[in-house]
């Protein structure tokens, strides 16, 4: 297993749509194993394939307190999504350290493939339905931000490079002072 590098917003990886998952080999199964050690390590609760350069669509998700209740899901698609809808606070690896709230349906029903290509499905409230959208999401180009007004989205923008340039910054002094 190995961690892998995290793609950063607003690297044009993250803006391509992904490419539907034909064959279920060990190669798949070796990214799958690779991304949830990097979800885990960052610490995340779920992983899109595009964040790891990966563009095809493959998701892992683990909202457990435990850590120890991993979903590897392949080829996802909402199937039916609720007319209700609530605002919950995100985050994303690929812009860390960035919080906003986003309008979502509040439940989702979804269909994936496993790492054998058998069809199952989820139904999804709560972390795990914002979770799942979010992630879909990653493998159609989408990130959380685009889900903001124009205005906002900008504001998100620009507090993410601020929040950037300190931590290079700071860096910078430790390297100096060291
Ligand atoms: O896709 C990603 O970048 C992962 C993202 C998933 C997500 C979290 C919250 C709402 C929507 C989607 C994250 O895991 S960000 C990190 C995070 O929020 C978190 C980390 C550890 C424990 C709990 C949450
Ligand atoms: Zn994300």
């Amino acid at each position: 297993m190995a961690l892998l590098p995290i793609v950063q917003y607003p690297d044009p990886r993250l803006a391509k749509k992904a490419e539907p998952v034909a064959v279920f080999d060990d190669k798949l199964a070796g990214l799958a194993a690779d991304m949830a050690e990097t979800m885990y390590a960052a610490p995340g609760v779920g992983l899109a394939a595009p964040q790891v350069g990966e563009l095809i669509r493959m998701v892992v998700i683990d909202i457990s307190e435990e850590k120890n209740a991993l979903l590897v899901l392949v080829n996802p698609e909402v199937e039916a999504a609720s007319e209700e809808i609530v605002e919950c606070e995100e985050g994303c690896l690929s812009l860390p350290g960035l919080y906003e709230k986003v309008k979502r349906p509040a439940h989702v029903r979804v269909k994936y493939q496993d790492l054998q290509g058998a069809s199952h499905e989820l139904e999804c409230d709560e972390l795990m339905s914002v979770c799942v959208q979010h992630e879909i999401d990653h493998l159609d180009g989408v990130v959380f931000i685009d889900h903001l007004s124009l205005f906002k989205k900008q504001r998100a923008a620009a507090r993410l490079a601020k929040m950037r340039k300190e931590k290079a910054r700071a860096a910078k002094r430790r390297e100096q002072d060291a």
